[in-house]
């Protein structure tokens, strides 16, 4: 066999670009990150919609996720900013025990919004679908179009909620007396 010719195969966890080619490396960061094998990791992604079929959103993205370890329980929620009158979200948190980057799943996150047709009008306004890079494992990053961990969770019920479902231990300290104020939990996001 002439080995020159050989392809290496794709990462099957690593996650394909809409176009179906693998996502290319942007930061010198991630250049020196892909030279040695990068071990699993707990990742935190959270999950909004509030727009349209909310919950069908919403299992449409978790179908799209790579390497889920675990769905929180769904909270209907007061939206947070945004214009006056846009409808309550759906929120979830989904666990991910993955070797993707943070880089790698910011391209998920963006896919799965792709995917679920949403339209960028203003900030914090009504979407069919976002989803935020929240934790990836003790990572932090601090780029122009990505900080991790995400810089507004500790604030939002809509998050920490979700999150203690799955992790308790890591929102000790951020849970006060108020921050379940407008987080209903409506059951479970059930698979379609
Ligand atoms: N970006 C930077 N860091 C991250 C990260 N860790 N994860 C950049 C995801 N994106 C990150 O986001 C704007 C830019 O943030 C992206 O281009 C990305 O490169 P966006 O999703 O386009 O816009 P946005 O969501 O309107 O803005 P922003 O500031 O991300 O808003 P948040 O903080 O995500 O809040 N109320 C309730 N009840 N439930 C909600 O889910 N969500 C928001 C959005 C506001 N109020 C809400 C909810
Ligand atoms: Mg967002």
């Amino acid at each position: 066999m002439d080995r020159r010719r050989r392809q290496p195969s794709p990462s099957p966890s690593r996650p394909a670009s809409p176009d179906g080619a693998p996502p290319p490396p942007t930061t010198m960061r991630d250049r020196l990150d892909r030279s040695k094998p990068r071990q699993p990791v707990r990742a935190f992604l959270s999950l909004g919609s509030n727009l349209g079929d909310r919950r069908a959103y919403l299992r449409a993205a978790l179908e799209r996720l790579p390497d889920v370890a675990g769905v929180s329980n769904l909270y209907e929620t007061d939206p947070v900013g945004g214009p006056p009158g846009q409808g309550a979200y759906l929120n979830c948190v989904v666990e991910l025990r993955t070797a993707l980057t943070p880089r790698e799943l910011l391209a998920v996150a963006q896919a799965a919004e792709a995917a679920a047709s949403r339209v960028r009008v203003e900030r914090w306004g009504p979407r069919t679908l976002d989803v935020d890079v929240l934790l990836v494992g003790d990572e932090k990053v601090d780029e122009a179009d990505l900080t991790v961990p995400h810089p507004r969770m500790w604030e939002r019920g809509f998050v920490l909620v979700p999150l203690a479902d799955l992790a308790p231990e890591l929102v000790v300290g951020h849970l006060d007396s108020d921050i379940g104020r407008g987080v209903r939990r409506v059951g479970r996001l059930a698979p379609s």
